[in-house]
């Protein structure tokens, strides 16, 4: 079993992503251009509105970079050595976790139809050079903010505003990580609610949507702060528990489970209560996230099989 080294300047930029701490890092643009004094002037002007830049003059380190530094925004000449612009683009485009970053370019050519022939290879604008400090700063925060909006947006399920399914994933996968570094435990919980097809069958999918959505709430309003929350899959939700033994997990799962059958939930003149099963799982040193994931989701079809409407560890 092999462990790959642990980039952790981009698993906690993923995790203050994922989380959405409230204190606002700064954007993040990455400027590619062989123009290393133009380049560090562009640097210094996004500096001075609070943006962090990194600048690469090689095209063929920007992959490299981008996984370190996690840009909001490439910003990309057309003309380098090795390299076109719109190439480094193409490539850029080919990995999917760069598919919501854009990808601007920066450059003299001031001909539509090169212009237009850049975009039509890959990339999303184009800026001329050369540029106001001014236009080169608005164009960047506009960029970048609307770019983290859209991320946080991709992450989120919309019914429940939990993390999807990847980001949740990739959420067990940080705190793996910062555990093996620590030391300290960390647990995962799948909860899956307990014959959710006759509900949906009984009193309709909206009802449904809305038993989804009471747990999803009851979930992010009783887990600590450091705890991760996401919807899984249809009525079936992941708890990631950092910092937390075995018994600690089993417990603040076992309360929420008695919260949640007590809930009364409604539909038109009738009411009625939903339960769920789940299953809890501890790391050892030895568990990837896969392995993680299986062990709890093994424990809740234990809680299936053992009668529903509980919680095994
Ligand atoms: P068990 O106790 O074994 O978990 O039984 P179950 O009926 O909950 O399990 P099953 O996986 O057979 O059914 C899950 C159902 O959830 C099937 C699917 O139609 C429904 N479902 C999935 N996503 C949604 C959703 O977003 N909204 C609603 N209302 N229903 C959904
Ligand atoms: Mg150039
Ligand atoms: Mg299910
Ligand atoms: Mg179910």
């Amino acid at each position: 079993y092999f462990t790959p080294p642990l980039d952790m300047p981009a698993l906690e930029q993923r995790i203050r992503h994922l989380t959405h701490l409230p204190e606002q890092e700064a954007y993040r643009v990455l400027i590619v251009d062989d123009d290393a004094q133009l380049a560090e002037h562009y640097r210094l002007v996004l500096l001075a509105s609070g943006i962090d830049s990194q600048v690469v003059a090689d095209p063929s380190q920007v992959l490299e970079v981008m996984h370190t530094f996690q840009p909001d925004v490439v910003l990309i000449d057309i003309n380098m050595p090795g390299c076109s612009g719109p190439e480094l683009a193409r490539v850029i485009r080919l990995d999917e976790d760069w598919l919501r970053v854009p990808l601007i370019y920066l450059s003299v050519e001031t001909d539509a139809h090169r212009q237009a022939l850049a975009l039509a290879q890959a990339g999303d604008d184009f800026l001329c050079k050369p540029i106001s400090d001014e236009a080169l700063s608005s164009a960047m925060l506009a960029r970048a903010k609307r770019s983290r909006q859209l991320s946080a947006a991709l992450d989120r399920d919309s019914l429940t505003g939990l993390m999807k399914h990847s980001a949740i994933k990739e959420m067990v996968e940080v705190e793996i990580a910062r555990a093996r570094r620590s030391g300290a435990a960390v647990c995962v919980a799948m909860l899956d609610i307990d014959h959710f097809k006759s509900i949906n069958d009984t009193y309709g999918h909206a009802v449904g949507d809305q038993v989804i959505r009471r747990l999803a709430n009851l979930l992010k309003q009783r887990l600590r702060r450091v705890d991760h929350v996401g919807r899984y899959g249809g009525e079936e939700f992941v708890a990631v528990l950092p910092s937390c033994t075995l018994e600690d997990a089993y417990r603040v799962i076992e309360r929420m489970r008695q919260h949640f059958q007590e809930l009364e939930c409604v539909a038109g003149p009738k009411t009625f209560h939903a339960t769920f099963s789940a299953g809890v799982a501890s790391m050892n040193t030895r568990d990837t996230t896969e392995m993680l994931l299986d062990a709890a989701d093994l424990a809740m079809y234990r809680a299936k099989r053992g009668g529903r409407n509980r919680v095994v560890k």
